[in-house]
């Protein structure tokens, strides 16, 4: 089973220039700890998170890391992959800025995230980011988060994309750099008809 996911994310993987910048079927573990998440060093693209949490028979694995979002740029997307299994009903996203989770397990302090939600089966294969952190506080800007996932049923593979664009649209920038020189243009024409 384990090969055909391999298999699978290794065709999707050159189709699409992504990185998978953490499989803990090779890295290990990601933090069981909020206060200590595991850094993640995400780059402009799509950055892919492969894990599994739950509880597979000696208690809850909860995964935390952090990542950072360069200057200039957005968390734009977060792809479920269709690697991801769900446990019952839902599993739990939440994201909190800086480079702690500090939300306690139960829940306390909760007013600190940037956006939580829960994600069920039928999003897998979409853009779960708005769900989880609402539409307005997307995309989510520069800077460190911190992620927390959790899965209180049994033991679930999970893969999430994260899609990091420039925060200004290139046919944007395009734009108002036309504009600009259009700008330069004109003012030089009236400079030249005095
Ligand atoms: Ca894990």
């Amino acid at each position: 089973m384990k090969t055909c996911i391999g298999a699978a994310l290794l065709v999707a993987v050159a189709s699409s220039q992504a990185a998978i910048v953490w499989d803990e079927a090779i890295q290990g573990d990601l933090s069981d700890n909020g206060l200590a998440p595991t850094v993640i060093a995400m780059a402009p693209g799509r950055n892919l998170v492969l894990g599994t949490m739950g509880d597979a028979g000696h208690g809850v694995d909860r995964d935390y890391f952090s990542f950072t979002v360069p200057a200039g740029h957005v968390l734009a997307e977060l792809w479920l992959l269709p690697v991801t299994g769900v446990s019952g009903s839902a599993s739990f996203f939440g994201i909190q800025a800086g480079p702690q989770l500090t939300v306690t397990p139960s829940g306390g302090g909760i007013e600190a995230f940037y956006g939580f939600n829960h994600y069920g089966g039928e999003q897998i294969g979409s853009d779960i980011l708005v769900a989880m952190v609402g539409a307005d506080k997307a995309p989510i800007p520069a800077g460190t988060w911190s992620v927390w996932l959790q899965e209180t049923g049994g033991q679930v593979s999970y893969g999430l994309d994260f899609v990091i664009t420039s925060a200004v649209p290139e046919p944007a920038a395009a734009l108002c750099l036309g504009l600009g020189l259009l700008g330069l243009a004109c003012r030089r024409s009236v400079l030249l008809r005095r």
